[in-house]
């Protein structure tokens, strides 16, 4: 069965629930609602990356994410921590977390690679064109899956290169950065060319804008398209669904499992 990966925001400014748990105890107990609700996997994260984000620096970032990745290390479910910069990724490592997701793909800091290589963790990489602060201006592709899967057998290589284990490798075509509604649902239409690379997707669509632009919802309305994309995605062959709202993704999960048998 797919694998959840449930969202927990330490942040004042995410898209969807900026400032909802950027108090630690609140974030924790998210987390702990999460889990029951049936996620395998929390995603903990202390920047916004959305389109137009402003960075956070490194202690910052640490401020937020520490206390909640060790208050959520009993839970004994896999704890990935949603940053670039490997002193953050360090820091959540040695509380508890055992993954790093990076949106830059071992890209934005140079010493990533040699830390979730030195650590064992597991690494998520991630297609991003551009940076968050411009990449929904224009972005353009002669063909979104080509592009998108030519980066990741790219940067696959290069995490290897760099001692990461391959099985520890999850691959992400970023829904949402740097792409146009269309190459979104292209990508989504077309996962099994990505599954082509050998190694587990990781799909993202909770709440996203491409919703919102197929039927002009805001982000907290977003949650139908986000299931019915998500199972579509599941569908294709997606191993791991990063989401805002477990319980309702995985009851519509084993549903579909349950018809399709
Ligand atoms: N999407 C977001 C953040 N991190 N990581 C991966 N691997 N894949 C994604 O699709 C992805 C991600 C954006 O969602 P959210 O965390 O809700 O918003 P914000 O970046 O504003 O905190």
């Amino acid at each position: 069965m797919t694998k959840l990966m449930g969202v927990v925001n330490v942040t004042p400014d995410s898209f969807s629930d900026g400032g909802l748990y950027l108090d630690p105890e609140a974030a924790i107990s998210h987390g702990w609602e999460l889990v029951a609700a049936g996620a395998e996997i929390l995603d903990v994260g202390g920047e916004s990356t959305r389109p137009g984000a402003d960075p956070v620096d490194a202690e910052e970032e640490l401020r937020r994410v520490v206390p909640v990745v060790r208050g959520l290390r009993q839970l004994g479910c896999d704890i990935s921590v949603d940053t670039s910069k490997a002193r953050v990724a360090e820091a959540a490592l040695e509380s508890g977390a055992t993954i790093v997701n990076d949106v830059t793909a071992l890209r934005g800091d140079p010493g990533m690679a040699a830390l979730c290589a030195g650590r064992g963790a597991g690494v998520v990489l991630m297609h991003m064109l551009g940076d968050p602060r411009t990449m929904q201006d224009d972005p353009r592709y002669d063909d979104v899956v080509a592009e998108v899967r030519s980066f990741l057998a790219e940067r696959l290589e290069a995490a290897v290169a760099a001692g990461i284990a391959e099985e520890r490798i999850w691959l992400d075509p970023g829904i949402g950065f740097g792409k146009t509604a269309a190459h979104n649902m292209e990508l989504l239409r077309r996962l099994g060319e990505l599954r082509q690379l050998g190694r587990p997707l990781v799909i993202g669509t909770s709440r996203k804008s491409f919703i919102g632009k197929v039927d002009g919802s805001a982000a907290g309305e977003r949650l139908g398209g986000t299931i019915a994309s998500s199972v579509l995605a599941a569908a294709e062959g997606a191993e791991v669904l990063r989401v805002h709202d477990v319980a309702e993704v995985r009851q519509a999960l084993t549903v579909a499992t349950a018809i399709l048998g």
